[in-house]
């Protein structure tokens, strides 16, 4: 009895143990634009509550003529990523043609990807999301459910010794015999055996708890951010080191071995707070010694945050947490694929702004949608650019191959997100991903070509990105594009309900 409720104490635990995490910081959710063939779908995952755990998937068509879409889950790399079990087949609403939905058991924690299969007018088309899985934290036990297991368990372990005594006491008596006092000492010593195997057994119980407890927090660690463990070296060089401080076992992420991610082993963002009217999107090098490094560029003195964005050898993205005390350093002119912002600090908001001047006279202008954003919802993120005439810009340019790149940070720091125009997967595990697919070739999307386009081939002055807010909240979402030869960056701050 003690150990059915015992053993529904340790399932409510499990089911309340794990959470997922993906690559950004606090925003899980994986969303995807992307061509399976001739069919472009955009492609929301929500990454379970619980791993193992069931994914939910919806799948946008932008055309009418998809018949049938098939799913699948399986490792993104290594042994298990050429053999998919066999598919599911998604869901057409009732009400949207164009709109498919599934739900998929994600059995694994770490780098996977999910499979999209598509038949239809155009004939078979196939890509693949990159879904990083993984178990972000514990949640405590409610108190209520905590207190009443602690009184059933009582109530049981009292019961039996109880029970057991009666027994002793009262089960050898004839029909009306009364116990006397040889009965009564008898029951007080099987009372006491009793109690003391009870609390032998409620013991190694806590035991097996605790190290199921210590096990799972093991997890639940491994997948956190990694702490950036920052240094100023020479009082102009950022140095940054993968620090895991909150587990003891070695470091998983081994900074030596990241895989490049558009055209960079490290994406780091540095941004001044609390008031994020700063920012520096930097590409740091590795240095013989394991670390990262930077030159910083001019800056004045304050408290800095920093996320920094890699992917290991398996295609799983991390991003580094770190934060640091500068002084004013003179450091060296921005160069390369090196940006920088800064403006007015993000304060609360009467109202979204939707239009973000640029330094030649031009500017950004965010298409939103009118009315309240609404969190956990998937959204498209439409900016469009202008010159200074306020035409349609004519010289826009791929940035690190891309159209552009966004930064959605909460203004508490809780969320930080790097997208693309193909969505929030990374570009580094897209790669692998699209690699194991048969039609890889045509179905690779446009927008992770590693090899930048000729600057003399201008883009289409507007840049999307497929995105949801992770949760309530005040946002300052930052869009970078490369107009004739120059990194420009807008700056847009958002209200989420
Ligand atoms: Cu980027």
């Amino acid at each position: 009895m003690r150990s059915r409720t015992q053993l529904f104490a340790f399932l409510t635990f499990l089911l309340a143990a794990v959470l997922p995490v993906s690559a950004h910081v606090g925003s899980p959710d994986v969303f995807y634009e992307g061509s399976a063939g001739p069919y472009r779908l955009v492609v929301t995952l929500r990454v379970p509550q619980v791993i193992p755990g069931v994914a939910e998937i919806q799948i946008r068509c932008e055309s009418g003529d998809v018949g049938a879409i098939r799913v699948v889950p399986l490792r993104l790399a290594g042994p298990g990523s050429n053999l998919p079990p066999t598919p599911d087949l998604a869901e057409r609403s009732n009400d949207d043609p164009q709109f498919f939905t599934a739900s998929l058991w994600l059995m694994e924690s770490g780098a996977l990807q999910v499979r999209v299969l598509v038949d239809g007018a155009q004939g078979r088309g196939e890509l693949s999301v990159p879904v990083p899985a993984s178990a972000q934290r514990t949640l405590p036990m409610e108190k209520p459910l905590a207190g009443l297991l602690l009184a059933l368990m009582l109530f049981l372990a009292v019961g039996v010794v109880c029970i057991v005594g009666a027994i002793a006491r009262e089960g050898n008596l004839e029909a009306g015999e009364i116990p006397d006092r040889s009965h009564q000492r008898r029951a007080y010593a099987v009372m006491l055996a009793t109690a003391i195997f009870v609390a032998a057994v409620l013991y190694l119980g806590k035991a097996w708890w605790g190290s199921d407890a210590t096990e799972f927090q093991r997890k639940v660690d491994f997948f956190k951010p990694p702490v950036a463990a920052l240094q100023l070296v020479d009082g102009h060089r950022l140095e940054i080191r993968a620090q895991r401080t909150d587990i003891k076992s070695p470091a998983y992420i081994r900074l030596g071995e990241v895989l490049p991610d558009h055209g960079h082993l490290m994406h780091l963002f540095l941004l001044h707070v609390p008031e994020l009217d700063r920012m520096w999107h930097l590409h740091p090098d590795p240095t013989k010694s394991g670390a990262f490094a930077v030159d910083l560029p001019e800056l004045p003195a304050g408290h800095y945050k920093v996320f920094a964005d890699v992917v290991d050898p398996r295609g799983y993205p991390w991003t580094l947490v770190g934060s640091i005390d500068l002084p004013q350093i003179t450091g060296t002119p921005l160069a390369g694929d090196d940006s920088t912002w800064s403006g007015a600090p993000l304060q609360a908001l009467a109202e979204d702004s939707t239009n973000s001047p640029l330094p030649d006279g031009g500017r950004i202008v965010w298409q939103r949608p009118a009315g309240n954003l609404r969190a956990n919802v998937p959204l498209e993120f439409i900016f469009t650019v202008q010159d200074k005439d306020g035409k349609p810009a004519q010289d826009m340019q791929p940035y690190m191959g891309m159209a552009g790149h966004a930064e959605f940070v909460r203004s508490d720091l809780s969320v930080f997100a790097h997208l693309h125009p193909a969505g929030s997967v990374s570009m580094a595990a897209l790669e692998l991903a699209q690699a194991g697919l048969t039609n890889a070739a045509p179905s690779a999307p446009d927008e992770m070509m590693s090899m930048p386009m000729p600057p003399s081939d201008p883009l289409r002055p507007e840049v999307r990105f497929p995105y949801g807010f992770p949760q309530p909240g005040d946002y300052r979402i930052f869009v970078q594009i490369k107009r004739a030869g120059r990194v420009e960056t807008g700056v847009f701050d958002a209200h989420a309900n």
